[in-house]
């Protein structure tokens, strides 16, 4: 039997549909109140963000400190290349001159997944477990300014920076030429190597270079000891080599800020900086060709001859990655060409290893 539609279910009916009807329009009006978040909006521009991070190459960047202006130019060239308007998402570690702090860095890029890491290390030895992991999660290593000492050269993809060695035989090439000049007796030649970071690359180059150029040449190196690459430490090195010694005629920095510390404690003992040594002038050598002060020091005839270590490597490094994206496979070794600066104009050209330098003003 059909069911009569009492006048009280119809009021109920009409109200049931009038809350519908508010329902929809408080729908539509949160919808109307925010235009361009509509559900379609919000996923487009989540697509665009995440389009955009993965368009970026993600790179970790462990630098291993602050120590000389050396550094702060490398760090600027870095920063100022793996940028976003190149096309990098950059994560910058200090290491503060700790390989502890470096390689927990190295461990935090290997989390975040990178594409690339990048690594200045403080020393050569001890990285074999931390690049081991690094391989394992298949993110490639680039090697800048100093190298590793590792059991397989497989750890990392490749390295950019400076051939210290030679360097060092340019510094000493210029040494042995100018006291030859002077005809200086090379037994007469009493040295002091204030050396940088023991077991970094730069210091290793270094200090190898002039021990053997002090052997093959008959010179008397008296004393090495590390300055740190700093220019306080330098000053106290300084202060108690003079101590010690009361015939040192050459001083062999192995960076600028060394040579400015080491001058400022000669001429604090009262010694006079110059390279006139058979006149009782100390003469100071020095590595870099960065520091302004430094630079000055040449111009007036403090620091004797410097052999230029350039630390603009940031477009090198981006090189090597381009590379490696299209797919090839970078030199293992990439060396950079430097130059052998000096303000004295007696010698004008030096030879290493059968290779002719200018001798150049900075
Ligand atoms: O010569 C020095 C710095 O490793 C080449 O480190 C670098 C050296 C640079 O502290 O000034």
């Amino acid at each position: 039997m059909e069911k009569r539609i009492g006048k009280k279910e119809k009021w109920l009916a009409l109200l049931c549909s009038a809350m519908v009807l508010i329902c929809l329009l408080i729908g539509c009006g949160l919808r109307i109140d925010k235009p361009g978040q509509s559900d379609n909006d919000t996923a487009e521009k989540k697509d665009s963000d995440s389009l955009a991070a993965e368009n970026y190459i993600t790179v970790g960047f462990s630098q291993l400190g602050a120590e000389s202006d050396w550094r702060s130019a490398n760090t600027e060239s870095m920063l100022g290349t793996f940028t976003k308007e190149n096309g990098y998402d950059l994560e910058y570690k200090n290491g503060q001159q700790k390989q502890s702090n470096q390689i927990t860095a190295i461990r935090m890029f290997i989390q975040q997944e990178v594409d690339y890491i990048l690594l200045a290390p403080a020393t050569e030895d001890g990285w074999d477990s931390v690049l081991g992991e690094a391989r394992e999660a298949g993110i490639p290593v680039i090697l800048v300014d100093r190298m590793v000492n590792t059991s397989d050269k497989n750890l990392y993809s490749c390295w950019v920076g400076s051939d210290f060695e030679l360097e060092s035989k340019k510094v000493t090439a210029w040494i042995k030429a100018y006291t030859e000049s002077k005809n200086i007796d090379p037994a007469d030649l009493h040295i002091v190597n204030i050396q940088g970071s023991i077991g970094s690359t730069a210091q290793l180059g270094r200090s190898r270079g002039l021990a053997n150029a002090a052997r093959d040449n008959g010179w008397d190196l008296m004393a090495e000891v590390s300055g740190d690459f700093t220019e306080t430490k330098a000053r106290e090195v300084m202060e108690a080599l003079l101590k010690r010694f009361d015939n040192i005629n050459v001083v062999y920095c192995e960076n600028d800020n060394e040579a400015i510390g080491a001058i400022s404690a000669l001429e604090s003992a009262g010694k006079k900086v110059g390279s006139d040594i058979a006149n009782g002038e100390i003469m100071v050598v020095s590595f870099d060709g960065v520091n302004e002060k430094a630079l000055a020091y040449a111009r007036e005839g403090k620091i004797a001859c410097i052999a230029e270590c350039n630390p603009l490597h940031g477009p090198r490094v981006e090189a090597l990655i381009e590379a490696i994206e299209r797919g090839e496979t970078p030199d293992k070794f990439n060396y950079v060409d430097e130059k052998i600066y000096s303000y004295i104009d007696d010698i004008s050209q030096i030879t290493v290893d059968d290779v002719t330098y200018d001798v150049e003003k900075p």
